[in-house]
């Protein structure tokens, strides 16, 4: 990484944990309408359940009495609980509760179309009969039953499509496995463990479940090229697999990795990837693995609007429930996952099966997704004189009422919303809608300028062309670029106070930094370009955000962000 001019007191960190791109799928090589014909179910589906389960959810948060910071399933690092102690939870843990079908209605009466299951976490315990380690549920829990089996069971019943999730670098219980500091007994050899642990239990995952549709790798750690071929040949044991992205570390050299999807985690690309598979994974609360005092949870009305947002950018929704030691989902997930799928019952044709919507811009009413010739307006913000309008689009739908526009055409909807938080109006046009607007790029100055229209904004409120911020904040832009380029970031800001804020592009060549300055203007309406530092950027369509470090009130006022190149 370089480092950029020091106007201001600047720290480029790497950004390189989640949503990394794919550059090829070497499992199995195939031709693109095999590939197609082997996404499909998925692309479909759009929605689905991710459970994080495992020992985590005895101590559900808490050691000896003291809450533990972090997410729920990270106890055993964060607590730094030695191998032994955590192991010895193995003889409390019963999950007589659990109730597979229970589980599978759930998700599918949310309507979601697939479940993926932690198999085994980072703390090496799997919940699964193992043969190839004793520290699993059937051989070291009086539960002595086998929860993937029964899953596998409900789920063919139930006709929805089963996953595991499987963490094969992090493992903090074998020796060797990596991430564990803190215990010097778990030390040993990370291949060995590899070859004992990890591709075993992948094996017996996709040998002893019957047909399971995706494998969920994570946390590749010390993954290189030759380690992820230990299990690829895996793979051919389910024909038709899906495999994330997540087994094998990033190429140093241009930040490509291998497999199906990309998984952005607990955000919405502002432009999804383009051309790619992808999902975005997502907590309903602060943590992924049971935390009983974790109540910070998102509105169900929160929640179908992201799943909206991801469709209309052509992604999946990978949604979390994190189910107690006992082996129920918490009540509150319930209550969210029945009013998502209340909605999706109404208005699913508007998701499943849908590609992302034509307009590159974003749409200040809310979103759209499409199905051949039919258009679905995801209206987020009903029209107070019930027009809309869809800029760039010069042609009437053969069904639904409009009138055109030289911006694009105006749709007339009903006078009130039709349903909340999101309605759906369908126009059907005579061939599929192609728009004219393109994202922002280079200007004749050879620098890029968002404004605040381009923006996607979360926590301010716009007037006019400037965004006033009071709280917690972030700003989402895609553009695009024609050439690889380093870009001097700066932003148009009417500041009160020192401020620390973040921006970041992730992408093969993206990067994040950390822009901390101080800078006082005579309050609102009196704007400063502050300089934040140096971004490399690969050609090609970027998700650009920025956003606030501080949990402290700072107010702060945006117009615009500028990228100037910088002569090399
Ligand atoms: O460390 C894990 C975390 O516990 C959780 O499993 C998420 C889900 O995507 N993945 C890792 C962090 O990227």
């Amino acid at each position: 990484m370089k480092k950029g001019p020091l106007g201001l007191l600047l720290i480029l960190a790497a950004s390189l944990s989640a949503g990394v791109a794919q550059n090829s799928n070497a499992i199995p090589p195939e031709t693109k309408a095999q590939r197609d014909a082997r996404m499909t179910w998925w692309r479909d589906a759009r929605f689905g359940m991710f459970i994080h389960w495992g020992l985590y959810a005895l101590p559900a948060g808490a050691w000896h009495g003291q809450p533990v910071s972090g997410n729920g399933e990270w106890i055993m690092n964060k607590a730094q609980i030695s191998v032994a102690d955590y192991a010895a939870l193995t003889s409390q843990f019963n999950p007589v509760k659990f109730k597979a079908t229970s589980w599978v209605r759930i998700a599918k009466a949310a309507g979601m179309k697939y479940i993926i299951i932690t198999a085994k976490h980072h703390d090496g315990f799997a919940m699964f009969n193992s043969a190839a380690s004793p520290f699993n549920l059937v051989a070291a829990t009086p539960f002595h039953r086998d929860p993937l089996k029964e899953l596998a069971a409900a789920c063919a019943v139930e006709d929805l499509r089963l996953g595991f999730y499987y963490s094969q670098s992090q493992d903090w219980h074998h020796r060797g496995g990596a991430g564990n500091f803190w215990d010097a007994s778990q030390a040993g050899d990370f291949d060995a463990y590899l070859d004992a642990v990890a591709v075993p239990q992948v094996r017996e995952l996709l040998s002893n479940y019957g047909p399971i549709s995706m494998l969920w790798y994570d946390t590749p750690r010390r993954m290189t090229e030759e380690r992820a071929a230990k299990f690829l040949p895996l793979h051919a044991l389910q024909p038709g697999i899906i495999v994330n992205n997540r087994l094998r570390t990033p190429d140093p050299r241009d930040g490509s990795t291998i497999g199906d999807t990309e998984t952005p985690e607990q955000y919405v690309p502002p432009n999804g990837y383009p051309g790619k598979d992808w999902e975005t994974c997502m907590t309903m609360n602060d943590t992924w693995g049971f935390k009983k005092d974790d109540q910070n949870w998102k509105s169900a009305d929160d929640l179908i609007r992201k799943l909206s947002d991801i469709a209309s950018k052509g992604g999946n929704f990978l949604l979390n429930v994190g189910p107690d030691a006992l082996g129920e989902i918490p009540a509150p997930s319930v209550e969210r996952l029945q009013a998502v799928g209340a909605w999706l019952q109404r208005n699913g044709a508007a998701i499943y099966g849908t590609q992302a919507g034509p307009f590159a811009c974003r749409l200040p009413w809310g979103r759209t997704t499409q199905r051949g010739n039919t258009l679905y307006l995801h209206v987020w913000e009903w029209p107070t004189d019930g027009q809309l309008l869809l800029p760039g689009v010069h042609h009437l739908p053969v069904k639904g009422a409009a009138t055109d526009s030289p911006a694009g055409i105006v749709v007339k909807l009903p006078p009130g919303p039709m349903d909340k938080p999101v309605s759906i109006a369908a126009l059907e046009f005579a061939r599929p809608v192609i728009t004219t607007r393109t994202l922002p790029t280079v200007g004749p100055d050879g620098r890029v300028t968002l404004a605040i229209a381009d923006a996607e904004i979360t926590g301010g409120e716009v007037a006019g062309d400037v965004a006033s911020f009071t709280n917690r904040w972030k700003l989402q832009y895609s553009f695009s670029t024609p050439a690889e380029k380093l870009w001097r970031v700066s932003v148009e800001v009417s500041p009160s106070a020192y401020n620390r804020i973040t921006v970041s592009a992730p992408g093969p060549f993206g990067r994040s930094l950390t822009a901390a300055f101080q800078a006082w203007g005579k309050g609102p309406g009196d704007f400063t370009t502050v300089e934040l530092g140096v971004l490399a950027l690969e050609a090609g369509v970027h998700s650009f955000e920025i956003k606030s470090e501080m949990d402290e009130l700072r107010p702060l006022q945006i117009r615009r962000i500028s990228l100037e190149p910088v002569p090399q």
